[in-house]
């Protein structure tokens, strides 16, 4: 059954996250269909009055790829200054084709894209802190001057990026929501399950088949 979501012009956000080529087909680190993420985003953004969007926005060399680490591959965690890191391919670096959005997201509705993992020693999977988890990126003074007081989230990858963008708004106060037939997830070493344990620990609302509503 579907559930419906009553869209509040006033107080609503909603948050598309790093639907960028390098986590798309053919990209440094794709996974599963990412694409299809793209129609269900363009359709709810037409919903909301406030949109944002968000781009991972790495400098080369950056501390989360394995490249940058020398005897290190792709996918193992390692220790940094603020604690364990999984190590990526290079990806979406500065000003490169990998780091554009997704050439058929529509991103004429957003009025702001908040771009983040761009100090070389920190890493930034969240859209409001980075992975010190004190670095604030902005994101939520921009909400709460514009009222927002619910986030909808969307966008690549559910166990990562997405997840840690929900659970940190609620740490900031706002009401979260998780559009989940709008994300994908990279899925490593069992960390959808994780993902979706800590989303429901935090209080995020996440539903498969949210039919918007005004
Ligand atoms: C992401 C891994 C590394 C994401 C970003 O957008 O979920 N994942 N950088
Ligand atoms: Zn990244």
């Amino acid at each position: 059954m579907s559930r419906a979501l009553r869209i509040d012009l006033a107080r609503d956000a909603l948050i598309a996250i790093d639907v960028q080529n390098d986590f798309c087909p053919g990209g440094a680190l794709a996974v599963n269909d990412d694409d299809a993420v793209v129609a269900p985003i363009n359709a709810a953004m037409r919903f909301f009055s406030c949109v944002v969007l968000t781009q991972d926005w790495h400098p080369p060399r950056h501390g989360s790829f394995a490249s940058t680490h020398a005897g290190r591959a792709a996918y193992e965690s390692i220790e940094l200054g603020y604690g364990p890191q999984t190590l990526w391919p290079d990806h979406c670096v500065q000003g490169t084709h990998g780091a554009a959005f997704q050439s058929a997201l529509d991103t004429a509705p957003a009025q702001l894209v908040v771009r983040k993992g761009f100090r070389r020693a920190i890493d930034s999977y969240s859209a409001f802190f980075e992975n010190d988890r004190e670095t604030p990126t902005g994101l939520s003074g921009y909400l709460r001057e514009r009222g927002v007081t619910r986030v909808v989230l969307c966008g690549l990858a559910t166990d990562f990026c997405v997840a840690y963008s929900a659970i940190d708004a609620r740490r900031e106060g706002f009401e979260a929501v998780v559009l989940l037939d709008a994300c994908r997830a990279i899925d490593l070493g069992g960390s959808l399950a994780a993902a979706t344990r800590r989303l429901a620990e935090a209080g995020v609302d996440c539903a498969r088949d949210i039919v918007l509503q005004h």
